[in-house]
């Protein structure tokens, strides 16, 4: 097995608390076997940058980071990859920033990392780039002689070509994704998009998974990403979470609890779904007092204008919903802006007899499949999803919803508290079962398969120019 040397913005290094995400569990499995590491940014900032490296090894696994400086931040952190590309891939061109500082700053980090990385890497290791902040760095790593297997996965949606042609200097971005030899993205939908950018805006042909684009050919292809399924399924029997669930349980009063949680992020359609949900209150009264929505939405990006707005709009949103329709001893939404460790979290996820998952775009969403996992078998909530969560292709059991529409989600969530324990568990059971069964594992596994296989550079391949 090859050395697997993982690269994305941030790093996660394996702690006690037991409160990674499915993908740093997974990815620091694979480290741990392949005696790699990861190497992302320390998440400080420094005055100068040195290229200073801080090494580290937790629990067997090794990861390295670097500090960046403030324009640094500002320009690729904070600018390109969350003012610019983050909106844009997810289809909000009316909130994508472009300036010409964004770009410039997210090369010069780019080249940054390309620096830092370049003498970590042996020539048999097998590179692996993760998400939106470093697309080009593949590119870079090739420019300095490198000929290594690389692989990219990006984990947001891949926009359709007509709004990817709005970005100043697309192709030139586009393009470095060609110097990797594995470009993976969670659904078909995105790789359809990609695929569609290649023929028509770069004068690609495809065949099967293969993209050829002048001399390089590359694997596009389309590998939706898992949760930890048992591990999750385990927290919702932990202590902490029973306790959780009892204490929500005796608060609820015979309530039914419908959750939310996400991000505060304006792709996860929070006010559409407060506007959906205050629709549902109005158009059935005979509801009120007997179900509320809980939505946990720990602040996120919050140097971003647009998340400030986000966040101010939803206060005062929720609080004119909770003003209309509240009693001395009911309140519709409980709007908690604060995150909970795992067990607490799956605690939650088990006493909401609805999870209102409502995206208006998402590559993925790991939310979904967490209810999912987190649910009892004897007695299971309800998932409502999202058409536009790439979730959906295989949460298909899901109550499916267009979150644009106020009546689609007040027709959802009348159908999803009607629904009896028999369906509930005929829909809940199918989708655990592919939860389960199709875990982050299981995903990690399968990418890093695709890397071994792949042959050494091809001739004439434009790598062997290096
Ligand atoms: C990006 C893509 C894709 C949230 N609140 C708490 C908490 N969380 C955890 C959830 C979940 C994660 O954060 C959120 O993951 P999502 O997939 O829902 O969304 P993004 O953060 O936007 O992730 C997405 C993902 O990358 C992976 O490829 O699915 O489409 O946008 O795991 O549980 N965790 C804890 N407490 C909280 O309060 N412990």
């Amino acid at each position: 097995m090859s050395r697997l040397i993982v690269i994305s913005n941030r790093v996660s290094r394996p702690n006690k608390s037991g409160n990674q995400g499915g993908l740093a569990v997974a990815l620091a499995q694979a480290l741990r076997e392949s005696r790699g590491t990861w190497i992302g940014w320390s998440g400080e900032i420094t005055d100068n940058f040195t290229g200073h490296i801080g090494f580290y090894e937790d629990d067997g696994v090794k990861t390295a980071t670097i500090d960046l400086e403030e324009q640094d931040v500002d320009e690729y952190y904070n600018g390109y990859a969350n003012k610019t590309l983050w909106p844009l891939f997810h289809f909000r061109i009316d909130l994508a920033e472009y300036a010409r500082d964004f770009e410039g700053g997210y090369n010069r980090v780019n080249q940054r990392f390309a620096d830092t990385t370049a003498p970590l890497i042996e020539p048999e290791d097998v590179i692996w780039v993760h998400d939106y902040h470093m697309i080009p760095l593949g590119q870079m790593l090739r420019d300095r002689g490198h000929r290594n297997k690389m692989g990219f996965f990006l984990h947001i949606p891949w926009p359709p070509t007509r709004l990817l042609v709005s970005l100043p200097h697309h192709s030139k971005l586009v393009s470095t994704l060609f110097a990797y030899d594995v470009v993976g993205f969670h659904t078909e939908e995105w790789l359809e998009s990609f695929r569609h950018y290649a023929e028509r805006e770069m004068g690609g042909t495809v065949n099967g998974d293969f993209i050829t684009v002048g001399d390089r050919t590359i694997q596009a292809v389309a590998c939706p990403i898992g949760i930890n399924a048992k591990e999750f399924a385990e927290a919702a029997e932990s202590e902490v979470a029973q306790n959780m669930l009892r204490q929500i349980r005796a608060s609820l009063q015979d309530r039914s609890m419908i959750v939310g949680v996400d991000r505060l992020d304006y792709s996860k359609g929070l006010e559409e779904r407060f506007n959906g949900y205050a629709r549902f209150l109005k158009d059935h009264p005979d509801q009120h007092r007997k179900v509320l929505l809980t939505q946990i939405a720990p602040p996120s990006r919050g140097e971003v204008e647009s998340y400030q707005q986000i966040r101010a709009a939803l206060d005062s949103l929720a609080g004119r919903i909770n003003g209309e329709y509240s009693d001395v001893d009911w309140t519709p939404i409980r709007y908690v802006n604060q995150g909970y460790p795992r067990d607490k979290l799956a605690g939650i996820y088990r006493s909401a007899r609805i999870g209102l998952v409502t995206p208006l775009r998402d590559g993925m969403n790991l939310v979904a499949k967490e209810y999912v996992a987190a649910q009892d078998p004897e007695d299971p909530g309800v998932l409502i999803l999202s058409e536009f969560a790439g979730a959906a292709v295989e949460l298909a059991e899901s109550v499916s919803v267009n979150p644009y529409s106020a009546r689609s989600m007040d027709a959802a969530i009348d159908a999803a508290l009607d629904m009896d324990e028999e369906e509930r568990a005929r829909r809940l059971d199918s989708m655990r079962k592919r939860v389960r069964d199709w875990n982050v594992d299981q995903w990690a596994n399968h990418v890093r398969e695709r890397f071994e296989a792949l042959a050494k550079p091809q001739a004439g391949d434009a790598r062997s120019a290096a």
